[in-house]
């Protein structure tokens, strides 16, 4: 694949390879003829050189990925071996990273439990990537529904957006209407029970979920809500906890040890595993019993320093014979997008805009100093001030302090403008907390100084979006 020329040759990093000139030939991309099966490691490889694919390819696997995830149960069932993964959230540079390291699809068997898009700038390439391994190994790659494989989620952060800007509003749709065919959960190892989010008070025997429709937008409550939604409670609470309204998201429910014992005793299950909420190392073992118990939930989170801002490990559980065991890994580099894929320019208006700023200032400032020589002005200029002094004269200082809390503001932005970038960023409607930019440095510093300040400043993002 031919990259992009440099005709000056003025690259400026000549050892970084340019992206590819030209999307992925429908050839290359279904190499056998006939067959709507992609090379799946050739996709990968022009994708991470950030290469596209042509929009009626994409069609072509999204449309062969629904026909075949709709003939799948809404409880699936796989069997050991298997690599079972939490959250990915648009990060396609750690994906590779973690298939590279937790084995070879091929030979290796996978479950993933939902959250692929949102959050991360590289939500499409992710599908990408995953629908053309779901292609490749139907049976033993499997794809679990999150909470944000959905038009409401999707529309109120990143995804519908980046969807529309690298494809269309055509590719969107077909892309919501894969989600609605995304299976529930997936009885793994015959003794482990893996959803995205967690259990629901309707819930008796597993086999309940069969009966759901899940072809649709989830609802705002019921079964299917509560296994893309809920969460287990906090160690300290968990024993006197049976449901709890779920106040951080705003829908579903909180759940303890009481009602999650009764449901494994029930169903011979050992545990729940699930993904949904970050966590510092990656996973956690909620053991409710004491430290050296088995634990009633795992929670697996496979987006390591989520949104480029958490310092947070990622992990993948691995199950086999019988036993779990966790493999941790760290970030991986990734191209560089200002946020908003905003152009260099626009992201330049600030330092104008704070010399311009300085400029008016100046002026104002000096307005009323400056010396007249003529007479008859003069005398003008006397009486003009005797009527309209006071009034002028509190004009010009309010003048004067909004220019100078503007002037603070352009200063602010453009000395720190690449961690206000981050703050956006985490923002989903791309605004900064009020007040930030007349606090200055120490003020912005330290809203990005650690994970658990990182996850105060991200609970908003963590709620179902209202009035949908
Ligand atoms: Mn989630």
């Amino acid at each position: 694949m031919e990259p992009l020329l440099d005709p000056c040759d003025d690259r400026a990093c000549k050892d970084f390879e340019p992206p590819p000139a030209l999307p992925l030939s429908t050839e290359l991309l279904f190499p056998t003829s006939g067959s709507k099966v992609p090379d799946w490691r050739l996709v990968n490889q022009h994708v991470t050189k950030e290469g596209r694919i042509n929009k009626e390819d994409f069609v072509t696997i999204i449309t062969e990925v629904t026909d075949l995830m709709k003939n799948e149960p809404n409880l699936l069932e796989m069997e050991e071996p298997v690599v079972i993964v939490g959250d990915i959230h648009g990060q396609y540079y750690d994906l590779c990273h973690l298939i590279e390291k937790a084995g070879d699809p091929e030979t290796t068997n996978y479950l993933f439990m939902g959250d692929y898009v949102d959050r991360g700038i590289f939500s499409v390439e992710c599908i990408i990537l995953l629908y053309c391994l779901k292609l490749n190994y139907p049976e033993t790659f499997v794809l679990l529904r999150g909470n944000h494989e959905c038009r409401n989620m999707t529309d109120h952060f990143t995804f519908r957006e980046e969807t529309i800007r690298k494809f269309d509003q055509e590719v969107y749709d077909l892309i919501m209407e894969s989600f609605d065919a995304l299976p529930l959960s997936c009885l793994a190892g015959k003794k482990y029970f893996a959803m995205h989010g967690g259990i629901s008070p309707e819930l008796k025997k597993i086999e309940q979920i069969n009966k759901l429709d899940r072809f649709k937008e989830p609802p705002l409550d019921g079964l299917m809500c509560d296994l893309l939604w809920a969460d287990p409670a906090d160690d300290d609470n968990a024993t006197k906890t049976e449901y709890i309204d779920n106040e951080e998201r705003e829908c579903s429910f909180v759940f303890g040890k009481k009602p999650c014992k009764k449901l494994l005793d029930k169903n011979n299950l050992m545990t729940i595993v699930r993904a949904h909420q970050v966590q510092i190392e990656g996973y956690k073992m909620h053991r409710w019993d004491g430290a050296s118990t088995f634990p009633y939930v795992i929670t697996i989170f496979s987006a390591p320093n989520y949104c480029d801002y958490y310092s947070n490990k990622a992990s993948v559980l691995i199950l086999e014979s019988g036993n779990v065991s966790i493999k941790q890994y760290d970030q991986s580099d990734h191209p560089y997008y200002l946020p908003d894929q905003v152009d260099i320019f626009t992201w330049s208006m600030p330092f104008l805009a704070e010399k311009v700023i300085s400029m008016l200032s100046y002026i104002v400032n000096k307005l009323g100093e400056e010396d007249v020589d003529d007479a008859d002005s003069k005398a003008a200029l006397a009486n003009l001030a005797k009527d309209v002094k006071k009034g002028r004269a509190n004009k010009l200082k309010s003048k004067v302090k909004v220019f100078a809390r503007m002037q603070k503001m352009f200063t602010t932005l453009k000395d720190e403008s690449e961690l206000i970038l981050k703050l956006k960023g985490m923002a989903p409607d791309g605004k900064i907390p009020r007040g930030l930019l007349l606090e200055g440095r120490p003020a912005i510093k330290d809203a990005l100084k650690e994970f658990n300040r990182a996850k105060e400043v991200d609970k908003i993002n963590e709620r179902r979006p209202k009035g949908k």
